[in-house]
């Protein structure tokens, strides 16, 4: 997506000076193109059960299966975008979900639901 919108930039600009320069060689100016920050939001998809859910529904904590190449096994807590986010869901609940780490280290719920029980 930055991809994409730096290069439309780029044309515009290309573009402009072209119909600006009425047939005098006019040189675009070359414009960077950032192919990945430094530091990106990292989205996993995960695995787990509830263990609980913050009265306010904040948060729930998971005790989530291992996110490979993110990290093992473990119970931890997430941080819902709005309590709707964690209507329905119980203590003991099996669920799939997804979340974005922020770079300040928050983990934000995107999706969460229920999910069949294992065998
Ligand atoms: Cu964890």
């Amino acid at each position: 997506m930055r991809l994409r919108s730096a290069r439309s930039s780029r044309l515009a600009v290309t573009m402009g000076f072209l119909l600006s320069g009425g047939g005098v060689l006019v040189l675009a100016p070359r414009i960077p193109v950032e192919v990945a920050p430094a530091r990106a939001a990292q989205n996993h998809d995960a695995r787990g059960v509830v263990q609980s859910i913050a009265k306010d529904r904040s948060s729930v904590t998971i005790a989530h299966e291992a996110i490979p190449g993110f990290m093992p096994a473990m119970t931890m807590a997430f941080e819902a975008r709005s309590p709707d986010q964690l209507a329905g869901l119980h203590e003991k609940d099996r669920v799939v979900f997804s979340f974005t780490v922020t770079d300040d280290g928050r983990r934000l719920l995107d999706s969460i639901r229920t999910s069949a029980k294992s065998p």
